[in-house]
């Protein structure tokens, strides 16, 4: 039986064998793997523990009931407080980004997540997940580090030092890249340790798959619309093959599935979404890394993911990733 690694073991061999990553590092994977613990504890629970519904109702102690989401961002902001290793944080669920509170010491890192993501389906129990991005605290030129303000985490994608996304379903995954390609850990319940289950995920570059939100075809923009009614004319069109479709409607299921056998995931602009659905900087960005490391693409429509400039913290912007051929192929309709 090949002995399994565990995350931390993974961890320590990017630090001392590769010089990926520092202590620093390290320490805030391992702690949001933790929160993703608590958190996928709390998903799998569900209706058991009042997890479900708004936040207007009310639990068995008569508190006010706090959601999924704002309960995943306080185990996320608790979490990754005190380490040392973080100027601030920027979440969803927060308007501003969160400074580390003046009794704990700062760090040289910046952290992104969305805590819950796909959480319009944890009520009829579909997989939900959280999603993290990390940057560099910008330094002035004295070689202090910048006031930790939006503008501070205003950095193209291409910055990220680490990226990954836990996926809360029938097993509970936790999938990172630190820049040397993506691995996937399975939470063991037994041991309640990570276990390297998917080491360097590679993406096929072609696919017979593709991922979208069939019901705004009316509104999609001319390049979206050829390409998908292309997949549809099947092996009697111009792809001269049938295509498949599936849509999750949670990013991190549709991502890792993309990761372990293809496919293509688009949440493209259109006529009413302007700017697209999904979040640049704690989803499009993590998500565009993570494809990039497994040898897939991430584009808007015209320009890569990871090279654009960030005006504001929850700005949105058009998905198209996955299998590198189709993205091209995607990208390349828009160019016409
Ligand atoms: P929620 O977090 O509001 O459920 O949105 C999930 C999401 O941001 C992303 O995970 C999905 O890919 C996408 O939105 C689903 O959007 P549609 O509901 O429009 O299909």
């Amino acid at each position: 039986m090949l002995k399994r690694i565990t995350l931390t073991q993974f961890l320590v061999s990017r630090q001392r064998d590769k010089s990926l990553i520092n202590a620093d590092l390290r320490l805030l994977i391992e702690t949001i793997a933790r929160a993703c613990k608590g958190i996928s504890t709390r998903v799998t629970k569900g209706a058991l523990a009042d997890g479900l519904g708004s936040a207007a109702t009310k639990n068995v102690h008569g508190e006010a009931q706090k959601t999924l989401d704002v309960l995943s961002n306080e185990i996320l902001l608790e979490a990754n407080e005190w380490g040392g290793n973080l100027a601030a944080l920027a979440s969803e669920e927060m308007e501003d980004p969160r400074p580390i509170p003046t009794h704990y010491p700062r760090g040289e890192y910046l952290l992104l997540f969305d805590p819950l993501d796909g959480s319009s389906n944890i009520d009829v129990n579909i997989s939900v997940g959280t999603i993290f991005s990390v940057l560099r605290c910008p330094k002035t030129d004295a070689g202090a580090y910048c006031d930790p303000s939006e503008q501070a985490f205003l950095q193209p994608g291409r910055q990220q030092v680490a990226a990954g996304f836990a996926v809360y379903g029938p097993t509970t995954l936790f999938v990172i890249t630190v820049g040397d390609g993506v691995y996937g850990f399975t939470l063991d319940r037994e041991t309640y340790s990570y276990v390297l289950t998917h080491p360097d995920i590679k993406i096929p570059e072609d696919t017979q798959e593709f991922a979208i939100n069939m019901s705004n075809a009316r509104r999609w923009e001319p390049p979206v619309k050829r390409y998908i009614d292309e997949c549809l004319a099947g092996s009697d069109g111009p792809r001269g093959k049938d295509f498949n479709m599936r849509w999750v409607a949670s990013m991190v299921a549709d991502v890792f599935r993309v990761l372990s056998r293809g496919g293509i995931f688009m949440y493209p602009r259109d006529s009413k979404l302007k700017d697209g659905r999904l979040r640049l900087m704690y989803e499009a960005n993590p998500m565009s890394f993570i494809v990039e490391q497994a040898g897939g693409a991430a584009t808007d429509g015209t320009t890569r993911i990871l090279d654009l400039q960030p005006s504001a913290l929850h700005q949105r912007c058009a998905v198209i990733l996955g299998s590198k051929n189709e993205v091209e192929r995607v990208t390349s309709y828009h160019r016409k």
